[in-house]
């Protein structure tokens, strides 16, 4: 076995100061990769580029008509359905943004030692399937319900703990319309790739990407509060190990920037020229609606309102943003900043916990504008 069972009170752990990206977090860095950037601009994330993060491995699901889903615990008729069922059910689909809590993690310091995440665990598609609600109300939830499990085919270890993937959410929340939880079959139109959840997954348009478990097995009601590793061990926001710390839920506000101009190879830093440069990019929050986005050049001593492109009805998808900026000769940083409709927005010093989640420190993207006369 080789794993000690006591690990599990040992804290995830934090990198040495100037301690660079070791093995073990390229090894997941290239298992789990982010967005390209540039694809931030598509509405809907083309297949393949959208984030990808997996705690263990992804479960080999050839053929999909073998799979079962079961509704149970505290519910007056348990259920066995297949994904053949599930589509027989009302079908709802939902434009959702999805984020990892671990967006942004390896700018912290110090560096919390997971998957070395800058700003690119993110992508928006449309997901199809049936609302929880429906399954629940079709099981018949009995009274005193607490929370719902819900438990994934991937089985590993982590700090000492064997365990399958389970998250809860909040029996208010399972059977909630806003947002409306889906048991997705389908995402962008086509049965759900292995790597996103073949053949079902959670989707709980808003919250943070650990909340929506993919190869989805199972649905248990309980009439206590879920205590399972993923849930009150990981995603929690803590200063020190000890710490209970407050859970992770919602995504808070983030705006990125389609990358101008071409990169340099090696440091990816942005090569433009002289003279006014349209800028675009996405913003998102669980929150509440994004209601603002301003881009900075001087590295947030200035800002200046970019333009945002209407909701057009969906939610809980990134919106698209616009502005302009005259670019000179020299070294540059460009930053932008989404505010919610609740006033949250992202700060330009960040806060740091343990895990690294939620961490919404502003982008900051270096930009060289080449002299007039340089030319490739
Ligand atoms: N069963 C299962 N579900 C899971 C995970 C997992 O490891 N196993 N990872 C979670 C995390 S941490 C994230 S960020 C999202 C990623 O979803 P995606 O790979 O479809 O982008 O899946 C979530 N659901
Ligand atoms: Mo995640």
């Amino acid at each position: 076995m080789g794993h000690r069972l006591d690990d599990v009170s040992a804290p995830a752990r934090l990198a040495a100061p100037d301690e660079g990206i070791g093995r073990d977090e390229l090894a997941l860095a290239t298992r789990n990769h982010g967005l390209p950037l540039e694809a931030l601009r598509y509405d809907i994330t083309p297949p393949g580029l959208h984030y990808v993060l997996t705690h263990y491995d992804i479960p080999y699901v050839p053929d999909d008509t073998e799979w079962q889903l079961t509704v149970g615990g505290l519910v007056r008729r348990p259920l066995r359905l297949t994904p053949a069922d599930l589509r027989a059910f009302p079908r709802v689909t939902t434009r959702v943004t999805l984020e990892c809590a671990g967006n942004g993690r390896a700018l912290l310091t110090p560096r919390p030692v997971s998957q070395p995440w800058l700003v690119e665990a993110v992508g928006t598609a449309d997901w199809t399937g049936v609302p929880l609600r429906l399954l629940l109300e079709e099981a018949g939830v009995e009274p005193g319900a607490v929370d719902v499990v819900f438990t994934g085919a991937d089985h590993g270890v982590e700090r000492g703990v064997e365990q399958d993937y389970q998250r809860a959410l909040p029996i208010g929340t399972a059977t909630g319309t806003e947002p409306e939880v889906l048991v997705a079959y389908a995402m962008n139109g086509a049965p759900l790739p292995p790597q996103h959840g073949r053949p079902l997954r959670l989707v709980v348009p808003g919250w943070y990407g650990m909340a929506h478990v993919k190869w989805l097995r199972e649905v248990t009601v309980t009439d206590t509060a879920f205590e399972g590793f993923q849930q009150s061990v990981a995603y929690r926001l803590r200063q020190h190990p000890g710490d209970a710390g407050e859970p992770v839920t919602r995504i808070v506000p983030r705006a990125l920037l389609v990358p101008p101009g071409f990169p340099d190879f090696m440091s990816r830093t942005r090569v433009v020229r002289p003279g006014p440069l349209p800028l675009e990019g996405r913003a998102w929050s669980g929150r509440a609606p994004v209601t603002r986005v301003e881009v900075s050049a001087d590295a947030g001593r200035t800002w200046q309102e970019a333009e945002l492109e209407p909701a057009a009805g969906h939610r809980w998808a990134w919106r698209h943003w616009r502005s302009t900026w005259t670019a000179t000769p020299g070294e540059h940083t460009l930053t932008a900043r989404a505010t919610d409709a609740d006033g949250h927005t992202q700060p330009l010093a960040q806060p740091w916990n343990r895990g690294g989640f939620a961490v919404n420190l502003v982008q900051r993207v270096p930009v060289r504008c080449l002299d007039e006369d340089a030319h490739g």
